[in-house]
């Protein structure tokens, strides 16, 4: 790791997060970082061929591999792995250490805790897509000093689904994720046409990663190409920041310190939204596409 005195991003680009809410940043992960985290998500994708439905069991007993329906050994659909780094030491190596991680403490702080992580496959001819949401109303803390980070395990280009986030959008509101008294984990149809025509989408190389403030309205859509898409996604969060519900992304490092130390305080910003509803499914997916059609 670079000596603190080896800032990894700019002031510029410090300014640019906080005026757009997110950032692009290039070699997040060292290229055997890389190579080792695709080789064990090419062995999952492969083991996913033997299985008929979502399986594996995760720390609250819900089924760690999700595939999309329509998924056969022919032609398998991984489309989620929960919280990979309790089953890959690859993975929970490259949680603990890697630049986005050090561009977060100039970001947010010094002292951060893990939260969650998960992989989000779409493999080549899958229809997943992601409809608009905000992060933070899935996973409220005492402080919304919340960072999303996905690290790129693919080239990532305008037809094989890219992220779409809208610049400043973390300024605004937190949006209503409920609908008709069912969370749906996802904003309304208007509020996501309207955000459609402001987004930009995130392409970028193997290896790099964004940086997304959790309150940032973001989507993505299917891959329409013949290259996979493979992100590993992590949140971290100011070390004082604490849970005020349940993590629908569990795991026995959650709330581990990964950057400097525990404070022991408690900071608050001024929310407020409604509570997150648990899912009971394999993953948010699958919420999005029972729940808002
Ligand atoms: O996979 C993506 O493109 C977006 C990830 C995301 O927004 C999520 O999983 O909440």
């Amino acid at each position: 790791m670079p000596e603190p005195s080896t800032p990894v991003i700019s002031a510029e680009q410090v300014s640019q997060y906080e005026a757009d809410g997110y950032l692009y940043l290039e070699d997040a992960l060292t290229p055997q970082q890389v190579s080792d985290l695709r080789t064990v998500f090419d062995d999952w994708a492969e083991e996913s061929r033997s299985h008929a439905g979502p399986y594996g069991e995760t720390f609250d007993g819900r089924p760690r591999f999700d595939v999309e329906p329509g998924h056969t050994a022919e032609s398998p659909g991984l489309r989620r792995i929960a919280s990979p780094i309790e089953v890959s030491d690859v993975y929970l190596d490259a949680m603990r250490s890697n630049r986005a991680l050090e561009a977060v403490t100039q970001l947010i702080g010094p002292n951060l805790r893990f939260r969650e992580s998960k992989i989000n496959s779409k493999l080549p001819g899958t229809a997943t897509h992601l409809k608009y949401h905000q992060d933070f109303p899935f996973g409220p803390l005492s402080n919304d000093d919340l960072i999303t980070v996905l690290f790129h395990l693919d080239e990532v280009g305008s037809d094989n689904g890219p992220l779409e986030v809208v610049p400043g959008s973390h300024k605004g509101p937190l949006l209503e994720h409920w609908h008709d008294g069912v969370f749906t984990g996802a904003v309304c149809p208007d509020i996501e046409a309207k955000a459609r025509k402001r987004a930009v989408t995130c392409h970028g190389a193997v290896g790099s990663a964004y940086l997304m403030d959790a309150r940032v309205l973001h989507g993505s859509a299917p891959n329409l190409s013949a290259s996979p898409r493979t992100l590993f996604i992590v949140q971290y969060h100011a070390e004082d920041a604490h849970p005020l519900a349940p993590n629908h992304l569990p795991s026995r490092f959650d709330q581990e310190v990964v950057a400097g130390v525990a404070t022991g305080r408690i900071r608050t910003s001024d929310y407020e939204m409604a509570l997150p509803e648990m899912p009971t499914v394999a993953s948010f997916f699958a919420v999005q596409a029972v729940k808002s059609g």
